[in-house]
């Protein structure tokens, strides 16, 4: 998975966590005494994958003790090329990691079955899961049987405004579920940690991968005691593995203690190497505060795995450039100055398809005219460069 805002270092470390969570989540299995890992769906981002990536996942799913079980989901579906039919996996796959890649019954355990609904491709145009669980055998599971269902996919309650024809249905699953057909459904899909029912959850992505999500990071330990016609005693137990941080700031700053309280809330973060930052700033600053923001980001900004600073997020206005006189240019730099301050004093011209609250920030926008915006961050970067031996 590769995102924009990381850098290619950033990209790597956040590549391998991606591997390492599985050693990890492995061995939450072990220490919690887990039968088996069922995994819901997308264990591959796409399918145009180089082996490299392919042999690490497997390496590190040849170190969990437990037998696995993977379910191809969207991003893996069992279509046309699909991952699951190369060569690499069919000869490499460990022997302890099993694809269910058929609809219905697999018995996996003594007493234990997973009831898989894997997609077959990437739009399946049905709710693949009702079709499945109508095929179960009528009345509640055999006595001593665990009966878990696998699947992938959105759930119609959580996606009612744009109905898809695949979305998964709710009702008829908990019904399965109270008349103990079934013990509990585990989902796939969402990067939020959301429970559906009290024995129908996504666990959510093992490492976050954006800012909107929300409790990622866990896996869920899941026990199930059947109790008969009637719902199954399900306890579900969240175990955090993750070891990077999205976090959104949005903050104001009009003055040196904003820029003070700034400074300290970033140094503050723990972890800042696997840490993402998307800072939305909002305000009015002088020029030499400018340059203090700009400075103290940077610094900042070589810690973290990201500090990403969307222009929709940003609107500082630059305020005052008395401080410029301060610096007491003489000769060529203040001509400069002068006629910079001249433009500067211009109206700002409307410029359509331009977000004039990023002008402030340090996104220099190669063929931007010399207006009132590009005039007052050239007087902020000639502050910051002309007061630099100073400071
Ligand atoms: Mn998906």
């Amino acid at each position: 998975m590769t995102r924009r805002y990381l850098a290619s270092e950033a990209q790597a470390r956040f590549a391998s966590s991606r591997v390492d969570v599985i050693r990890r989540l492995g061995e939450v299995a072990v220490r919690q005494g887990c039968d088996f890992v069922l995994v819901c769906g997308d264990v591959f981002e796409h399918a145009q994958l180089t082996p490299q990536t392919v042999r690490r996942a497997l390496e590190a799913l040849r170190a969990v003790e437990v037998p696995v079980y993977l379910l191809p989901g969207n991003h893996d579906h069992l279509g046309p090329l699909s991952l699951w039919a190369t060569a690499l996996l069919a000869e490499e796959l460990p022997a302890h990691v099993h694809v269910l890649d058929a609809p219905g019954v697999h018995a996996v355990a003594p007493g234990v079955e997973i009831v898989a609904v894997p997609w077959h491709g990437k739009h399946p145009g049905s709710d693949l899961v009702a079709e499945v669980v109508a095929d179960l055998p009528q009345g509640p599971a055999p006595q001593g049987t665990v009966r878990v269902v696998a699947a992938h996919g959105a759930v119609d309650v959580l996606d009612q405004d744009r109905r898809s024809a695949s979305a998964i249905a709710v009702a008829p699953l908990v019904a399965a579920l109270e008349a103990g057909q079934i013990h509990y459904v585990a989902l796939g899909d969402r990067h939020s940690r959301t429970r559906v029912d009290p024995a129908i959850w996504y666990c959510g992505a093992p490492e976050p991968t954006a800012w909107r999500e929300q409790d990622p990071g866990d896996v869920l330990v899941v026990e199930v005691e059947p109790a008969g016609a009637a719902r199954a005693a399900v306890q579900v137990t969240p175990h955090t593995v993750a070891t990077w941080r999205f976090v959104a700031l949005d903050r104001r700053t009009d003055c040196d203690e904003d820029l003070d309280a700034l400074d300290a809330e970033l140094a503050a973060l723990p972890d800042k190497d696997r840490t993402v930052v998307r800072l939305g700033l909002r305000g009015t600053l002088g020029l030499a505060q400018h340059a203090r923001l700009e400075e103290l980001l940077a610094r900042h900004a070589d810690l973290l795995a990201a500090l990403h600073r969307p222009s929709q997020h940003t609107d500082l206005v630059l305020a005052g450039e008395d401080d410029i006189a301060d610096l007491g240019l003489g000769g060529f730099l203040a001509a400069a100055v002068e006629e910079i301050r001249t433009v500067s004093h211009e109206a700002a011209p409307t410029r359509p398809g331009v977000d004039g609250g990023a002008a402030a920030t340090t996104d220099f926008v190669p063929g931007r005219p010399d207006d009132a915006d590009s005039a007052r961050d050239a007087l902020a970067l000639l502050y910051r460069l002309a007061s630099g031996g100073a400071r």
